[in-house]
C-alpha cells in the first residue's frame, strides 16, 4: 500500500493503457498520436505485460462482476502500453476522448469507436476519477520514473 505525501502527488493527471488488443493490433502508434493530437502531455510512458496477480489486483473492483475471469484473461495475454498524461482537467477530457466502454456505443471519433471491437476488448483504458488515476499512476510507475528522482 503506498502513503501519498503533498510532495508525491500527481496534478492534472490521468492514467491509461493501451490494452493487448491494441498492441496486438498494431495501434500503439494511431492511438498516442490522437492522444497527442488531444493535447495531453505523456509524463510516462512502457510497455509491460501483467502478471495474473497484479491484473487481479488492478480490477479488484470487478472481482464480483460475471466477466472478470474473461477480463484477467484478456489483459494478461500479452503486452500493454502504460502511460500517464497530463492537461487540465485529464480524466474528464481522457474519457471523453476515448468514447464509452462499450465501442458501439462511443462518439465517432473517439478511440474506442475508431479501433475496440466488443466491450470486453475495448483497446484502452482511462482512470474515472483523480483518486483512482493517483491509484493507478502509482501502481504502475515508481517514484522514480514519475518524478525523475536520483
Ligand atoms: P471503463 O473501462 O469504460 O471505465 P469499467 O470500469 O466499467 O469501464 O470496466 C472495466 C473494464 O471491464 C472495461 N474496460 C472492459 O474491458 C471490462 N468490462 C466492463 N463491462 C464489461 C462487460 N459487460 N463485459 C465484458 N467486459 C466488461
Amino acid at each position: 500500500m503506498f502513503i501519498f505525501t503533498k510532495k508525491n502527488m500527481l496534478k492534472n493527471i490521468t492514467f491509461s493503457m493501451i490494452k493487448p488488443d491494441g498492441v496486438e493490433n498494431g495501434q500503439i502508434g494511431s492511438i498516442i498520436s490522437k492522444i497527442d493530437s488531444a493535447g495531453f502531455n505523456i509524463i510516462a510512458l512502457k510497455m509491460t505485460q501483467l502478471s495474473r496477480k497484479r491484473a487481479e489486483s488492478f480490477y479488484s473492483i470487478h472481482r464480483q462482476r460475471p466477466f472478470f475471469q474473461d477480463l484477467i484473461n484478456f489483459i494478461t495475454r500479452g503486452p500493454i502500453v502504460a502511460m500517464v498524461l497530463e492537461k487540465v482537467d485529464a480524466v474528464n477530457d481522457f474519457r471523453t476522448l476515448i468514447g464509452s466502454t462499450d465501442p458501439n456505443e462511443a462518439a465517432d471519433g473517439t478511440i474506442r469507436k475508431l479501433y475496440a471491437t466488443s466491450k470486453g476488448e475495448n483497446v484502452i483504458h482511462g482512470s474515472d476519477s483523480d483518486e483512482n488515476a493517483q491509484i493507478e499512476c502509482f501502481f504502475h510507475f515508481s517514484n522514480c520514473e514519475l518524478f525523475n528522482e536520483k
